[in-house]
């Protein structure tokens, strides 16, 4: 018989919170706000759903109508949970608190609601990217030192591919599993099974238009993989949505790169809601994640909307990278 996401979630609450069923109830906000968010998706095109919402993000990135309306939706679905206490979401430039009294807000919940959507209007993959803490560290640094933790610290991350089929992808820090969206009843269904991502893979992935912007080391990386150093071809892959190269990545294997370019000095990527909950899902799934200085999960962060340079890919081509480049 099928494994929904639901069932797979109450096994691994009692890992998390002692069975007793926050983290499951949590995690439903999720799978509701994305499934909200894809059946708009599904009909963009048909709906006046595509183009700009006409505001800007903190990002100062032009909005886009999907932006705001999947943003709402996990800020609505997850807003009604009591065992939230803080939401942060690239979309919005200041944290939302919920007062929850003595009951409940023991977690905080960074997302990027709508990954790679400047590629909608053209029908390319999009997706949910989200990391879970606990609040323990909500102490004098109030609601906002309860998300800026290191990576190490999410209880859980994932994210949601819109392409396709809908996928979602999670870590409680025990192994990834995939599922799958089956429209028919509505259920994420469990279709990869502890994915474990290859050593080695023969894509390399990178926006090589901004190549004469990045550092040395970067530009003779690319170059190494490209006369064979790990001794085979290299092919490159670049889709410009963060969670469909990513995706491939973990499952082809390979290398992905945001480098710091001349525009972004501290690369493109934020820390809180892309690099750490990328990482995570990486390294459990045997591949890594670094900056170019260490580990992206021992990144201490200073601001929730922080970028970093992000390199993630197979074990292979990371270690590569820190000896090499
Ligand atoms: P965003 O759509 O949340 O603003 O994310 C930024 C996107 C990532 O999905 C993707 O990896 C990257 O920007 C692509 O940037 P570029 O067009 O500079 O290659
Ligand atoms: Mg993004």
């Amino acid at each position: 018989m099928i494994t929904t996401i639901q069932h797979h979630i109450l096994r691994e609450q009692q890992r998390i919170s002692g069975a007793r069923g926050t983290f499951s109830w949590l995690l439903s906000g999720i799978t509701l706000a994305t499934k909200m968010t894809e059946s708009r998706i599904r009909r963009a095109g048909l709906m006046d759903t595509l183009g700009e919402a006409g505001g800007m993000n903190v990002q100062g990135e032009a909005q886009q109508k999907l932006d705001v309306y999947a943003n709402e939706a996990l800020m609505h679905c997850l807003g009604l949970r009591d065992s939230v206490a803080v939401l942060v979401s690239e979309e919005n430039e200041e944290p939302v608190t919920f007062d929850r009294k003595s009951e409940g807000g023991e977690y905080a919940i960074v997302f990027d609601p709508l990954d790679g959507s400047s590629n909608i209007d053209v029908n390319v993959n999009v997706g949910t990217i989200f990391s879970i803490f606990r609040c323990a560290a909500a102490t004098e640094s109030g609601h906002r030192g309860a998300v800026l933790q290191r990576g190490r610290k999410q209880v859980a991350a994932g994210y949601v591919i819109y392409g396709p089929s809908t996928m979602l992808v999670y870590t409680t820090g025990h192994g990834v599993f995939g599922f799958t969206l089956d429209p028919a009843i509505g259920a994420y269904v469990l279709s990869h099974e502890n994915i474990r991502m290859p050593e080695a893979g023969s894509i390399y992935s990178v926006n090589e238009a901004n190549a004469d912007d990045f550092p040395p080391n970067y530009r003779e990386y690319l170059q190494l993989l490209r006369q064979k150093k790990l001794g085979r071809r290299y092919s490159s892959r670049y889709i410009g949505s963060l969670v469909a190269d990513f995706h491939r990545t973990l499952l082809k294997g390979g290398v992905f790169l945001y480098p710091p370019t001349a525009g972004y000095p501290n690369g493109k990527l934020r820390l809180l809601y892309e690099a750490n909950p990328l990482a995570f899902i990486a390294e459990q799934a045997g591949g890594a994640a670094v900056t170019g200085s260490g580990c992206v999960l021992d990144v201490e962060p200073c601001d929730i909307h922080q970028r970093v340079p992000f390199v993630v890919g197979g074990k292979e081509e990371v270690d590569f990278f820190m000896t090499h480049a």
